[in-house]
């Protein structure tokens, strides 16, 4: 694949369409039009909530006012009363049932209590379940809720992660977690590191926040649960990992995997949040169980927001150490991140990830990273898109362009005076980690080019600075992000007819899996691409999988569909020979024909279509020495991660009356290895770049002092408004992964990992300052453009 024209977004569909120009072109590599988008765009697709077999009651959740709180007594007397209500529960009723009622906990050093389905008797953040209440419908039920009497006795609580530490008069969440330390994470050499420190000719230093987010997908978490005692449970639920939930629910029910079955329908939107086992879904089953009838929950907007898994939140001090000529020779950060009032599965270790993205794309010769994860009167924060590599990008790209500004050097030959050369991969940086592949320069100058960097820097005659009154400023960030990971599953099928069903164990819910993996599958069994039919999201139908997170599926859900495509096809063969009463070996495919290789007598009657095979395989004449049928399974592990990587550039102009930013131009060039979709990719980078716009400028999740959320609703939270976010132009690159037959890297999360630095590092340099914190909203850079007159 060569790299193509730039693209963005206004372009027509049309334009991106696969060339038909008869020839059996490959799918892979062209940019198909989503097959999922016709039922999505109409209004047909159904969603969780859409689901309401007959008998359906209504589950809300009571809960907590308090950030931090005893519990007094919990009387729900009242509520039971209603009329219409059909049981209120609270954590006595699950310590008497068979369920052990806690969310599934790894990887913590502190022996702490995991996160209960309904408060015991304390409540560690505001919206922490407390008690549900069932009812007829969804209206009495919240009526119900309110009826429910709760007495606290409210405690001092702590939002701040480095306060919840440091502070010896911090609240304590835990008893066995001292100074609410869920975990520390110490990486690379911190006697090198002090070292390339002492040696270095400039030390630069940033104490910086990056902003607690709240992942606001469109559709809010939801599940119905069925029960009856000889089939157990069947959970329909918003979910990116149907086996991840089926293992997790086993888990707080206390059943086993084999009584549950996940079943996802379209999933709108989840970055993360909907990979994470919430008290939602088990407690709808536990009470389905109980009442044995149907039980829904839907989460309102406000609860998503009390109670999702949020993201992000960390307080960092960095350091970076350099030579005159701008040889960086160390960098040294100490990392204090929230977990929230509980940890969510391993999310308090996502902090021990961080430091592992800490080199980017530069040669340095040591690093040392210490991360802490702590526990504060906050919602649990998970992986929210990025997970670790957000916060660590943006320590290094905001370093770089402070190091730039103290050496007197341009941002953009400082950053190539660094690079990791090509010659280098595979890389292994101080902080253990390995990169497969990685072309950097060629990206970054393509995208240097592309947003006409030097005029804009140098050119002091260029219109570009501040013609009409406002001040513009160029930024940068270079980035690379780690995909894949795990294993997956891909089950291949082929129907007696000659069509293909494809079933994965990950879950699309926005990335176009259906074409994507169609496109794959086409290709490997050489069938046109409307005989695939592609399904995720039934544990039923596979065995197990692990899910899509991490900017996994394509690398691994890919491999494991071709793999087994690869292994159908040579089944087909050993069919098509005996049909065709030649050794397997003596057989050439294509097109959806066997045929006797190279054989220059061979007649028209000599050869056999996949169609015939297929009906072959599962007829009554099944040759010897062949079992019937024509499916395979794999279990596709991927050795190693790969490494997408990528420039980002953007130009703002900076109103200073009123503090306004304007991102007038974003160009964003990445690297992701062979694209089998380029219009899906950059429907990626398009909406990650939104996000991570959305928390450079306007997003910020904030708890009054207290621990109450004030940003509950998107009136008080700032997810960016399409006006925010301008024409996104992307360009590419392209270097495969060596770690893959495919050659294919992860897209899913780069735009939010290099938007937050690149747009940041525009507004300092408009502003000519060294660092300004998340978000950059107007009254944030006005206040500082104030403060910066008032300095003069
Ligand atoms: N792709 C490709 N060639 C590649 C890599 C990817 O063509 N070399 C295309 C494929 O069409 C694929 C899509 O890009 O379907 C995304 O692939 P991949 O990078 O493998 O990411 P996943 O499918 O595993 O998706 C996970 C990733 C993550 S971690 C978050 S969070 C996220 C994201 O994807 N959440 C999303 N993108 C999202 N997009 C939407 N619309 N909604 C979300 O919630």
């Amino acid at each position: 694949m060569s790299d193509t024209e730039s693209t963005h977004s206004s372009q027509r569909i049309d334009d991106l369409e696969r060339a038909d120009d008869g020839d059996s072109e490959a799918y892979t590599g062209t940019s198909e039009k989503r097959r999922e988008d016709a039922v999505l765009l109409t209004g047909r697709a159904e969603y969780t909530d859409d689901h309401e077999p007959e008998g359906t009651v209504h589950l809300a959740f009571v809960r907590s006012e308090h950030g931090h709180a005893d519990l007094e007594g919990i009387d729900t007397s009242a509520a039971d009363a209603m009329d219409g209500v059909l049981g209120a529960y609270t954590w006595d009723d699950i310590a008497a049932s068979s369920s052990p009622g806690r969310l599934p906990l790894s990887g913590l050093e502190r022996d702490v209590p995991a996160h209960p389905v309904l408060a015991t008797d304390r409540v560690r953040y505001h919206g922490q379940p407390i008690a549900v209440v069932v009812a007829e419908d969804r209206y009495r039920a919240r009526d119900a809720v309110e009826a429910v009497e709760v007495k606290y006795d409210p405690l001092e609580a702590v939002v701040d992660p480095r306060t919840a530490v440091i502070d010896s008069d911090a609240p304590q969440l835990f008893e066995d977690a001292p100074d609410n330390l869920a975990m520390s994470a110490e990486l690379g050499d911190a006697e090198a590191t002090d070292e390339a420190f002492a040696n270095a000719d400039h030390i630069v230093d940033v104490d910086l926040e990056n902003n607690r987010l709240i992942p606001s997908a469109l559709e809010p978490r939801a599940a119905i649960a069925e029960y009856n005692a000889e089939e157990g449970f069947t959970v329909t639920m918003t979910s990116q990992s149907p086996h991840g939930h089926r293992r997790k629910l086993a888990h707080t029910l206390g059943v086993r995997e084999g009584e549950i079955r996940v079943i996802v329908p379209h999933v709108g939107g989840g970055f993360g949040h909907k990979g994470h086992h919430h008290p939602g879904e088990a407690m709808a089953a536990w009470c389905a169980r109980e009442l044995e009838r149907p039980v829904k929950w839907t989460a309102t907007r406000s609860e998503n927001y009390l109670e999702g898994a949020h993201g992000r939140d960390h307080r960092t001090t960095a350091e970076l150490a350099l030579d005159d000529d701008g040889t960086i020779r160390g960098l040294r950060t100490e990392a204090y991140a929230c977990a929230g009032g509980y940890a969510l599965g391993g999310g308090a270790r996502v902090p021990g990830w961080y430091g592992k993205l800490l080199s980017s794309q530069y040669a340095i010769d040591a690093i040392h990273c210490t991360a802490h994860s702590v526990f504060t009167n906050t919602a649990p924060i998970h992986s929210y898109r990025g997970a670790g590599r957000p916060e660590s990008i943006y320590v290094t790209e905001r370093l770089l362009d402070i190091a730039a500004s103290e050496l007197e050097m341009d941002p953009a030959e400082l950053r190539r005076k660094n690079l990791i050369s090509s010659e280098s991969f595979p890389y292994e940086t101080p902080v253990g980690t390995t990169y497969d592949s990685g072309n950097y320069e060629p990206a970054m100058e393509k995208a240097l080019e592309g947003i006409d960097y030097e005029s804009h820097r140098n050119d002091s005659d260029s219109p570009t600075k501040s013609d009409d009154g406002r001040l513009r400023g160029v930024g940068i960030a270079n980035y690379v992000e780690s995909t894949g990971g795990g294993f997956e599953s891909g089950l291949v099928r082929v129907l007696p007819d000659g069509d293909v069903e494809v079933y994965a164990g990950t879950h699309s819910h926005g990335q176009g899996h259906e074409t994507t993996y169609a496109q794959l599958v086409a290709d490997a069994l050489e069938v046109p691409m409307d005989r695939i039919h592609v399904s995720e999201g039934d544990t039923a139908s596979i065995p197990t999988g692990t899910g899509t997170f991490g900017s996994r599926s394509t690398i691994v859900g890919g491999n494991a569909i071709v793999e087994s495509a690869e292994k159908v096809l040579r089944k087909a063969r050993a069919f098509a020979a005996a049909e065709l009463e030649v050794d397997p070996d003596r057989v050439d495919y294509a097109d959806g024909t066997f045929s006797v290789a190279s054989d220059p007598d061979a007649t028209a009657d000599e050869s056999v279509s996949f169609e015939t095979v297929a009906e072959t395989a599962y007829g009554w004449g099944v040759p010897d020495g062949l079992e019937p049928g024509l499916e395979a399974t794999t279990f596709y592990e991927l050795e190693g991660t790969a490494y997408t990587f990528g420039t980002h550039a953007c130009i703002v102009a900076v109103d200073p009356d009123t503090g306004d930013v304007e991102i007038e131009r974003y160009l964003a060039v990445d690297d992701c290895g062979e694209r089998v979709n380029p219009m899906i990719v950059d429907g990626q980078v398009h909406g990650g770049v939104a996000q991570g716009i959305g928390q450079a400028r306007t997003e910020q999740v904030v708890y009054d002092d207290d621990g109450t959320l004030v940003t509950n609703t998107m009136d008080s939270y700032g997810v960016p408004r399409a006006a925010d976010i301008p024409t996104i132009e992307t360009d590419e690159t392209v270097t495969p992964s060596p770690l893959n037959e495919l050659g294919v890297k992860g897209i899913g999360e780069g735009g939010t990992i290099a938007a937050p630095p690149a747009v940041v590092n525009a507004v300092c340099d408009a502003l000519e300052v060294d660092h300004i914190d998340m978000p950059l909203t107007d009254e944030r850079v006005w206040q500082r453009l104030s403060d910066l007159e008032r300095d003069e």
